[in-house]
């Protein structure tokens, strides 16, 4: 399954594009079905709010969770990914953010990319993100607010906080990357300037639905106060000619991978069945 060119222009023009109703209401359930068990299990994978009750996000399923494994290898997003790098791809990243009601922290304003830059050394932007709704997302819970087109500007000016939140003082140095404090946030003016030129979007949709994002779009989401979970499913696809030179001190494998062999998909049906459905080819 391959994006049409009206997608693939709006992914190119905007740094986005999304996608409805990619996955079944069947395969979506099956997916939460699975989320208990990685919230509640006790990992460095898992990253809990700022007080430690709530999940944050879990980071690495695909190589622990059969669905998961089965979900980042479905031919849409591979073959998407394939189409928007024109490269064979393999999975750099695979998180699942909570967004939970009522206690579902902000992400800050930042970019992706800067992070893989900075913290892993990889070579260039050639990345893509997929991001799958779990639930279906509203302006009321928490929805990602982008700047469409900023993409275009590459990196652009950012604040590098060093401090870890005391919350996390007794966490690895890593963690600064994944909290409501991030390292590498995108500072108020810049926003600014970068909103009043390009404008906001916040895109909304049934779950099922895919958002396709640029590494480079300036992006955040507000703390989520609704009623309402905001699950998301981001896979982070890399080219494989675009693969970092990991050092002795790089971040653990469940938040930048060691396997860069190019990806072959799942059948889609492979999703739902029990039977591992195979690579396809
Ligand atoms: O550090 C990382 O890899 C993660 N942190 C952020 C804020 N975005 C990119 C990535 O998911
Ligand atoms: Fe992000």
């Amino acid at each position: 399954m391959h994006l049409t060119s009206g997608q693939v222009e709006s992914f190119e023009r905007d740094g986005y594009v999304l996608v409805p109703d990619c996955f079944s209401a069947a395969e979506v359930e099956l997916m939460k079905g699975e989320l208990p068990a990685l919230f509640s299990e006790n990992s460095p994978r898992r990253v809990a709010e700022v007080g430690g009750r709530v999940v944050r996000s879990v980071y690495g399923s695909h190589a622990t969770n059969d669905v998961f494994r089965r979900v980042s290898r479905h031919p849409l997003l591979v073959e998407a990914a394939r189409q928007l790098l024109d490269s064979e791809v393999y999975i750099y990243q695979f998180k699942i953010n909570a967004k939970a009601a009522f206690d579902g922290d902000v992400w800050e304003w930042h970019q992706d990319f800067i992070f893989w830059l900075k913290e892993d050394g990889m070579p260039a932007a050639r990345v893509v993100n997929t991001a799958i709704f779990l639930d279906d997302i509203t302006e009321f819970n928490g929805p990602m607010f982008l700047i469409p087109g900023s993409h275009h500007e590459g990196v652009v000016a950012s604040r590098t906080a060093e401090e870890p939140q005391p919350a996390y003082s007794d966490s690895p140095d890593w963690i600064n990357n994944l909290t409501a404090k991030i390292r590498y946030s995108v500072g108020h003016a810049e926003v600014e300037r970068l909103a009043t030129k390009y404008g906001l979007a916040a895109p909304k949709g049934r779950r099922g639905s895919v958002l396709f994002f640029d590494s480079n779009l300036v992006h955040a989401s507000p703390a989520n106060i609704s009623p309402f979970n905001r699950a998301i499913v981001f896979i982070t696809y890399n080219s494989v000619e675009n693969v970092p030179t990991l050092g002795e001190d790089a971040r653990p494998d469940f938040l930048v991978s060691r396997d860069s062999e190019p990806l072959v998909p799942f059948e889609t049906e492979a999703l739902l069945s029990s039977h591992d459905g195979g690579p396809r080819g």
